[in-house]
C-alpha cells in the first residue's frame, strides 16, 4: 500500500542515518582519522562529481568515455549473445548505453545500485530508450552478496560491467574479495568488463585530484557539510584544507582533509579533537597495471581475454572471462 511504502522509506532512511553516524563514529576513532568515501555521494556530491569529471585536469571519465565510444562494438561481441548485463553501481548509467547500442540479443540487463530513487528513475530512462529491453533494477550494496532476478527470456550466461574505475577505491585485498563475489555470481561462461585507471606520471595524477577549479576541494569538503547536515554534527569546515596527492609505495591517490588548527568537532555527544596539521583519510584510488590487475583477477579465476586502452594508455577496459 502507499502508506506501507512512505512507511518503510521512513524507516530505511533513518537506518541509513544512523549507519552513517556509526561508520563517521567509528571513522574518526581510528588512528589514523578516516571516513568512508562511499559518504561523497548525496545529491550535493554527485553534482560535485559530475562537474569534477567536466574538468579539464580530471581525465578519467572522459578517456574511458572515448574508449567506450570506440571500441563497444567488439566489446559487445566479447560478451557475446543472449547476456544478461549486470552493472556494479549504475548510477545514471551514462557509459553503458554505448554498450547497450553493441550488444547481441540481450536476455536483460540488471542495474544495481544502492541509491534507490536514482536506480529506479535512471531504469525508467532506459526503458524508455531500448524498449526491446528487459530492464530488472536491483537496489543493493555491491560489496555484499546478492542474487539475480530471473529474466522473461533466460539468459545464456552472465556478464558484469564495472565502469568508472571505481574499483580503484577498494584496498587490492577487498577488491580482490569483490571479483570473487562476481565470478560467483556469473557462474559458469561468467564475463566481466571493468574499467581500471592506470599507472602514470604522478605529475598528472596529482592535477585530476587537485584540480584548477577547485571542484574535487569542494566535493572533498562536502563530506563534512554532510555530517553537519545530516548527523547534526558540529563541524567548521572552513577549518579543513582538501589534501590530494600520489603515494607511490601503494600506487594510490590519497585524499584527505587536513585540519588547520587544534580543534574539536561533535558528532552525536562524540567530541573529537583534531591537532593542527592532523588529516582525515577519505579516499584512495588505486592506480594499476593491466599485467598487475590481470593477476590479482587470476588468483579468483578470472582469464584476461581482451583489453582497450587510449593513446595516452592512462586508462583501460578489460574483458575477462570464468
Ligand atoms: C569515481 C572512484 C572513480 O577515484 O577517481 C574523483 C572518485 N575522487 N575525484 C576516483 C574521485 C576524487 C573517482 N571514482
Amino acid at each position: 500500500s502507499d502508506s506501507g511504502r512512505h512507511h518503510s522509506t521512513a524507516l530505511s532512511r533513518n537506518s541509513a542515518r544512523d549507519t552513517f553516524l556509526e561508520d563517521a563514529l567509528s571513522g574518526l576513532r581510528n588512528q589514523p582519522k578516516q571516513l568512508p568515501c562511499k559518504y561523497f555521494y548525496d545529491q550535493r556530491g554527485s553534482r560535485l562529481f559530475d562537474a569534477i569529471c567536466e574538468t579539464d585536469d580530471y581525465y578519467v571519465t572522459r578517456t574511458e568515455t572515448s574508449i567506450m565510444q570506440h571500441h563497444a562494438d567488439e566489446m559487445g561481441e566479447c560478451l557475446g549473445r543472449d547476456v544478461m548485463l549486470v552493472e556494479f553501481g549504475s548510477g545514471s548509467s551514462l557509459k553503458t548505453r554505448f554498450l547497450l547500442d553493441h550488444l547481441l540479443d540481450p536476455a536483460a540487463y540488471v542495474p544495481v545500485d544502492i541509491s534507490r530513487e536514482h536506480l529506479h528513475s535512471s531504469a525508467d530512462r532506459i526503458r524508455s530508450e531500448y524498449p526491446d529491453l528487459e530492464v530488472l533494477p536491483v537496489c543493493a550494496d555491491f560489496t555484499r552478496p546478492f542474487s539475480l532476478p530471473s529474466a522473461d527470456r533466460p539468459a545464456s550466461h552472465q556478464a558484469v560491467y564495472f565502469p568508472g574505475s571505481t574499483i580503484g577505491n577498494f584496498q587490492p585485498a577487498d577488491a580482490q574479495k569483490l571479483l570473487s563475489n562476481m565470478a560467483q555470481l556469473c557462474g559458469q561462461q561468467g564475463g566481466l568488463l571493468i574499467g581500471i585507471d592506470l599507472k602514470k606520471d604522478p605529475e598528472v595524477l596529482e592535477k585530476a585530484y587537485n584540480d584548477s577549479d577547485g571542484v574535487t576541494a569542494e566535493f572533498n569538503l562536502n563530506l563534512l557539510r554532510r555530517m553537519r547536515n545530516e548527523l547534526d554534527a558540529e563541524i567548521d569546515v572552513t577549518a579543513f584544507d582538501h589534501h590530494a596527492f600520489y603515494n607511490p609505495t601503494k600506487s594510490r591517490v590519497e585524499m584527505h582533509l587536513r585540519s588547520r588548527i587544534d580543534q574539536a568537532i561533535r558528532l552525536g555527544d562524540v567530541s573529537v579533537r583534531l591537532k593542527a596539521g592532523e588529516l582525515i583519510h577519505t579516499e584512495n584510488s588505486h592506480k594499476y597495471s593491466i599485467e598487475g590487475f590481470a593477476q590479482m583477477a587470476s588468483e579468483v579465476g578470472w582469464t584476461l581475454r581482451r583489453s582497450w586502452t587510449d593513446v595516452n594508455r592512462y586508462f583501460a577496459v578489460l574483458h575477462l572471462v570464468v
